[in-house]
């Protein structure tokens, strides 16, 4: 018997994490009956959406990450906030993301009531993921979550990725990684709206120092106006020490620019960004559902091997021939 989206609904905005969980899995499926589920169930629950802060916390691997995001994870769920921990992590599409394999890293974090937290989704490509975790945000608004942690390897396109759905963007850095020293890769000091140094304590605390007050010298280089320049803070996610002031700085990052009109301008942008790659998926699959688009398409190879045509050109008379555009 087919459940209906009243009942995903119901239970959703109840409480149910199993049925949150389910309903991300429809959202993850390649089956259309699944797709065209989800979907039901998102465009009925979309008007309760967006109430939450969307964070990215980033950064290479093994420099701390879920052990930050287990440690804020647990100061938040402290003071009363319901958390979602999700992942981007293009590596790993086997085991489907390394979050799984971290699962010690957020044992106490899993016991929580107020906590829920999803590997990302095994599908490999980026696209894909992309706009699985879209939605999974915004399932985890419906249910009433109210911080959202993204946890996303520091390696280029899902950086950027996962910037592109959040509301803040946290970079990690380790203690002794040398990072600093060169100067940090441009385009994501441009991304960061606040840098966590982890690992302050113990033998690596007085190198954790250091690498603060480098990472501050390149800040201040690379980003030239001081509204704007995110701060670097030192934090033990081990020794739970700076969590609470990662998280001041978070909040009131947020309430700034929830006054300046930022952060709805920027939520704005996003999604007019999300339509767009929604639009080139749908033509995509269009054009790969075409019952002529294989043959069309070998056929313009043949002509662009045969005469050198345009690449470009092939490619418009083929879309215009299939969907018949002039
Ligand atoms: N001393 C110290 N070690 C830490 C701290 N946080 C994390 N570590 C250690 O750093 C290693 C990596 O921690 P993770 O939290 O798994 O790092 P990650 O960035 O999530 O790693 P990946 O998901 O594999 O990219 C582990 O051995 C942790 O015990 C900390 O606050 N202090
Ligand atoms: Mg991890």
């Amino acid at each position: 018997m087919r459940i209906t989206s009243e009942k995903y609904i119901q239970e959703i905005q109840s409480g149910s994490r199993l049925w949150l969980a389910r309903a991300i899995t429809l959202t993850e499926s390649t089956r259309p009956e699944h797709r065209a589920e989800a979907e039901e169930i998102l465009a009925k629950l979309l008007p309760t959406c967006g109430n939450s802060l969307r964070i990215a916390i980033s950064g290479p691997p093994g420099v701390g990450k879920s052990s930050f995001i287990e440690s804020l994870g647990l100061f938040l769920v402290k003071s009363g906030k319901k958390i979602a921990v999700l992942a981007i992590d293009p590596s790993s599409p086997i085991t489907g993301g390394s979050i799984l394999g971290d699962k010690t890293r957020m044992e106490e974090l899993a016991k929580s009531d107020f906590c829920f937290i999803r590997p990302s989704p095994s599908s490999g490509a980026l696209g894909g993921v992309a706009r699985h975790t879209r939605e999974t945000i915004l399932l985890c608004e419906a249910a009433g979550y109210e911080v959202i942690l993204i946890e996303t390897v520091g390696i280029g396109q899902s950086e950027v990725l996962a910037a592109s759905m959040t509301d803040l963007f946290v970079q990690l850095h380790q203690p002794l990684s040398g990072d600093e020293l060169q100067g940090l890769k441009k385009g994501v000091m441009e991304l960061a709206d606040l840098i966590v140094v982890t690992k302050a304590d113990g033998e690596t605390k007085p190198a954790a120092e250091i690498a603060r007050n480098d990472l501050l010298r390149a800040v201040s280089l690379t980003r030239t106006d001081d509204s704007t320049r995110p701060d670097v803070i030192l934090v033990s996610s081990h020794k739970c020490q700076g969590i609470q002031e990662a998280w001041k700085h978070m909040d009131h990052l947020a309430e700034q620019r929830k006054k300046l009109g930022f952060f709805e301008t920027k939520r704005k942008q996003q999604t007019r960004e999300w339509l767009s790659q929604e639009i080139s998926n749908e033509l995509e699959s269009l054009l790969n559902s075409h019952p002529k688009f294989n043959s069309t398409l070998q056929r313009t190879r043949d002509e662009v091997d045969r005469s050198g045509e345009h690449c470009g050109r092939a490619a418009r008379t083929l879309i215009r021939s299939l969907l018949k555009t002039t």
